[in-house]
């Protein structure tokens, strides 16, 4: 994964400081690309542990359609929560009781996530975080995209226009009150040689802690859509727009630099599992993951 390291050696050496809309302040900059090689092995992160269970519940419940966070909090998935809870507290007035991240604001966190868990009412009011990605994939005004350009691939493999877009103009109003703006925006699928290939436009990118999740979700999505329509795996081309560091992840930045990326894992699909609508977690195992240990580092909400 030097690839991955030498973005951010490129943003450290290239890049502008820049202010964002969290206050955090970013060195950033403007349009990259990285291309894996899917043959290779299955491209997550060596030089620190990536929470793979999240990378796998996380594209069940965009695959599925489900803009709610209890699938995910039930599964053991915590990287969605700081959105929907923040706009909980904003709407009844209690952000100032519950400072980010003191005690206080990490115990009433737990609370929401038990609500959200146990009361029906309550995930359906505060669960949701609007229509985002598994709203836009599976029913953006009617259409069914996702479905749509399996069918393409399966029965038009030449097409250009295998496309799908998170990008609803209409919807991003209420996409931005309890989730964000879609970051991975657009992906394109493309089919030579008998093996699937996909390139995604990232709008925006926290290389230190969103894009090991990123590159590892589309890894996963280009395995489960060329198994769906009985291709090969080709690249996976990752196409950045504003990439930055955050300011308050620089240590971090330099501990992963000094480490040394090892070999790739691989994905095994269960041979008799579903298709890619009704696979379970359980179909799905990454084998000889061996990482350098977690590096913790505080996302901007
Ligand atoms: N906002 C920002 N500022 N950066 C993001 O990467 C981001 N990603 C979102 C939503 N909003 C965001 C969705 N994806 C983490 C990873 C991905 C993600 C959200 C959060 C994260 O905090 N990862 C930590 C802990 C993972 C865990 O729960 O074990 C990590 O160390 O990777
Ligand atoms: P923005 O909407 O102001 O661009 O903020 C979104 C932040 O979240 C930005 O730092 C990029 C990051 N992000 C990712 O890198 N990957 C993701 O998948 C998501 C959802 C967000």
């Amino acid at each position: 994964m030097k690839t991955y390291l030498d973005l951010m050696r490129h943003i450290l050496a290239d890049g502008t400081e820049k202010g964002d809309r969290t206050g955090t302040g970013t060195r950033s900059v403007f349009g990259y690309q990285m291309r894996y090689d899917l043959q290779k092995g299955f491209p997550m992160l060596t030089t620190k542990r990536v929470h793979w269970k999240s990378v796998v519940h996380e594209l069940l419940w965009f695959v599925r359609g489900d803009t709610n966070l209890r699938y995910l909090v039930k599964s053991g998935v915590r990287i969605w929560n700081e959105w929907p809870f923040q706009y909980y507290l904003g709407k009844n007035g209690l952000t100032e009781k519950f400072p980010k991240y003191s005690p206080e604001w990490k115990a009433e966190m737990k609370s929401f996530v038990e609500r959200i868990i146990n009361d029906d009412e309550f995930a359906g009011k505060w669960g949701d975080l609007g229509p985002v990605y598994g709203k836009q994939w599976r029913n953006f005004n009617g259409v069914d995209q996702l479905a749509g350009v399996i069918d393409s691939l399966k029965n038009n493999p030449d097409s250009r226009r295998h496309i799908v877009t998170a990008w609803n103009p209409e919807d991003i109003p209420e996409m931005a009150k309890a989730g964000l703006p879609p970051c991975h925006t657009l992906f394109q699928f493309y089919v030579a040689d008998g093996k699937l290939s996909c390139q995604l436009y990232q709008r925006s990118a926290d290389v230190f802690l969103g894009v090991p999740f990123n590159i590892a979700t589309y890894a996963l999505l280009v395995h489960l859509v060329a198994r769906e329509c009985g291709y090969g795996v080709g690249d996976f081309v990752h196409t950045l727009g504003d990439a930055h560091l955050y300011s308050n992840h620089m240590n971090q930045v330099q501990e992963q630099l000094s480490r040394q990326p090892g070999k790739l894992p691989k994905l095994e699909i269960t041979p008799d599992a579903p298709g890619i609508f009704e696979i379970g977690y359980e179909d799905i195992t990454l084998l000889d993951y061996d990482p350098m240990p977690s590096i913790k580092a505080p996302v901007a909400v």
